[in-house]
């Protein structure tokens, strides 16, 4: 038997030094982790890989080569189906997100936002095995090795406490899992049990999940009742203060010449930042100190304001008033899906219609722009739809 071992460990680093080290590596965290108290049982399922996950390590190195215009993103992020489908969810859980509402005096509109934003309301929660993802990551990339180990921990951590099994340890290559994607570390950290069974399981339970985000949100400093965002206009040609740190009172701006969207006149003492995300020309916002415990959940300007204005469509409000500065306005993601679906009548080999516009559809998009003696592109956005006869 130790022979036998002893053979295939050799077997291994001569055929390959990598895969030696990363499983050296593996085992070494396997007994940090014990030494952490998670149990040999666990650990023996939950890590037995013996070589890095390829797709894992593809993906965290993948640069994004196309900046995405923040019109594309809201179209995408805050469509009417989005709407409708969030309007639907909140009446069936109407009861969890008042709940969460009282207890956490955090907007329910903004709850399910943040549900809705990371996985379209529990659709799409992700398909990497976390422990497989984070080994790979602390044993075989080379950036932040101690900062995906200390996540690893953390999963381990949470089925040990009992709060989930290892099968429902599925997420993004990143590690962020369930229903509204908290990261293990934050998980450990600010999950609620909300539905009262015992466990935290923010993958199957709705309860805990919408309670978790509530906490999150109460934690990253949301003030009960204030605003978060509402849409405005600055005078034309505005080259006045912006960002969301640099904030004044409403009467301030009111003195900049800003006022709400519909021209009527700001006035009182609440402090806010203004975001022109595309410029003087296109929509304005006045961001709150709400806005800010939003951005925390992701740190990105553009993912708080999809999460501020889908609260505020679901809530009934209208969609934005000043429309983008562009003649080529974004597609939801029935038009986007639709777009693939004309590509490939027409030829264009992109795989199956997934509504994901990855490198092979934008190749198509241009090629198609091309022909069509249009600037190639490669975005998929409206002008493209109509030329191939979407509608
Ligand atoms: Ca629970």
């Amino acid at each position: 038997m130790r022979s036998t071992l002893l053979g295939a460990a050799l077997a291994v680093t001569l055929a390959s030094p990598a895969a030696a080290s990363f499983q050296s590596c593996v085992a070494g965290l396997k007994q940090e982790a014990a030494q952490q108290g998670v149990s040999r049982a666990i650990l023996d399922r939950a890590l037995d890989i013996s070589a890095p996950d390829e797709k894992v390590l593809r993906l965290s190195t993948v640069q994004p080569e196309f900046k995405t215009p923040i019109w594309d993103y809201l179209a995408f992020l805050v469509d009417e189906e989005r709407v409708t489908q969030g309007r639907a969810m909140m009446r069936r859980y109407d009861s969890i997100l008042r709940a969460a509402e009282r207890q956490f005096g955090v907007d329910r509109f903004v709850i399910a936002a943040v549900w809705g934003v990371e996985t379209d309301f529990g659709q799409e929660a992700g398909s990497s095995f976390l422990p497989h993802a984070l080994a790979t990551l602390t044993c075989a990339s080379n950036r932040r090795t101690s900062f995906w180990k200390g996540e690893l921990m953390a999963a381990l951590k949470l089925v040990q406490r009992g709060d989930l099994s290892l099968d429902k340890l599925y997420g993004s290559w990143a590690g962020a899992f369930g229903q509204t994607q908290f990261i293990p570390s934050t998980y450990q950290r600010l999950a609620v049990d909300f539905d009262g069974d015992g466990r935290r399981d923010l993958v199957s339970s709705v309860a805990d999940a919408l309670g978790s985000t509530a906490n999150y949100l109460k934690r990253a400093g949301w003030r009960q009742g204030e605003s978060w965002m509402f849409e405005v206009r600055v005078p034309a040609g505005y080259n006045g203060p912006t960002g969301r740190r640099n904030k004044a009172p409403l009467s301030t701006w009111a003195q900049r010449g800003v006022t709400r969207a519909d021209g009527s006149p700001l006035s009182g003492g609440a402090q806010a930042g203004l975001l022109l995300p595309a410029g003087p020309n296109g929509p304005g916002f006045l961001v709150f100190r709400n806005f800010d415990a939003i951005y925390s959940y992701n740190q990105a300007e553009s993912y708080a304001l999809a999460i501020s204005h889908l609260a505020d469509r679901m809530a009934g409000y209208p969609p934005l008033r000043t429309p983008w500065p562009t003649d080529d306005p974004g597609l939801s993601r029935a038009q986007r899906l639709q777009l693939q679906k004309l590509l490939i009548a027409q030829g264009y080999d992109i795989g199956e219609a997934d509504g994901k516009i990855g490198p092979a559809t934008r190749e198509a998009i241009a090629a198609a722009e091309q022909r069509l003696g249009m600037p190639p592109t490669g975005r998929a956005g409206n002008r493209i739809y109509r030329a191939l006869g979407g509608r």
